[in-house]
């Protein structure tokens, strides 16, 4: 474990350090206060995501002042692209906002101060007050888990509430229907790491409850 965290820390060390070089452009949507720039943008770029949007992508964080990595989730849980959803506060309010209209493949790097990163207390590695900077790569865009048309599509049996086994045949089916089927431990570990996010009272199930517990963010 930490053999790969410091191989993967060294060569992304490297790409930022040589990407540091690069011109920061400000998107005219994020008020200035959060920088992004594309690294790399596939054609044709789509779906692009939007708030409420189920993402799966790769982070890498470093400090903006020397580019020392503080997290880097190609080393992290066994390497897996990361999932949440976005706009929601599953990520810090930066990735938030600095992770719109992104599309499968995209990638990009992301200038985040502090007051929308770790604040004034710092968080591990990361000081009080670091501005921090993100290296994300984007690999699925999916409508949000947070639609009551995808909930009842989910809940098979119509009892309003998710299985696991709801939720990994739903995967299943989204999946194979982009033409990229996978095998069991991949929806495992997807259905695994929802469950943790949104079963809150820990019963194994997802209510409809906690399911639409951002429905008044106007998904
Ligand atoms: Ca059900
Ligand atoms: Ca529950």
């Amino acid at each position: 474990m930490m053999w790969k965290s410091v191989i993967c820390t060294l060569s992304l060390f490297v790409s930022s350090q040589l990407s540091l070089w690069a011109v920061r452009v400000s998107a005219d949507d994020l008020d200035g206060e959060v920088q992004t720039e594309v690294l790399f943008k596939p054609e044709p770029c789509s779906p692009k995501s939007k708030k409420g949007d189920l993402i799966n992508a790769h982070y890498d964080g470093y400090l903006d002042k020397d580019g020392s990595q503080f997290y880097c989730s190609r080393s992290d849980k066994d390497g897996h692209p990361q999932w949440f959803v976005l706009g929601v506060g599953q990520v810090i309010k930066g990735l938030d906002v600095g992770m719109i209209d992104m599309c499968p493949g995209e990638k990009r790097k992301i200038t985040i101060p502090s007051d929308l990163a770790f604040g004034d207390k710092g968080k591990g590695p990361v000081p009080p007050n670091a501005t921090v900077v993100f290296e994300v790569e984007v690999f699925s865009v999916s409508r949000g888990p947070r639609s009551m048309e995808a909930f009842n599509n989910i809940d098979l049996d119509k009892d309003r509430s998710l299985t696991k086994e709801e939720v990994k045949a739903y995967l299943k089916l989204e999946y194979e229907s982009d033409g990229k089927p996978r095998d069991d431990p991949f929806y495992e570990k997807i259905a695994a790491d929802i469950f943790r996010k949104s079963d809150h009272d820990k019963d194994g199930q997802i209510s409809a409850k906690e399911y639409n517990i951002y429905e008044h963010d106007e998904l």
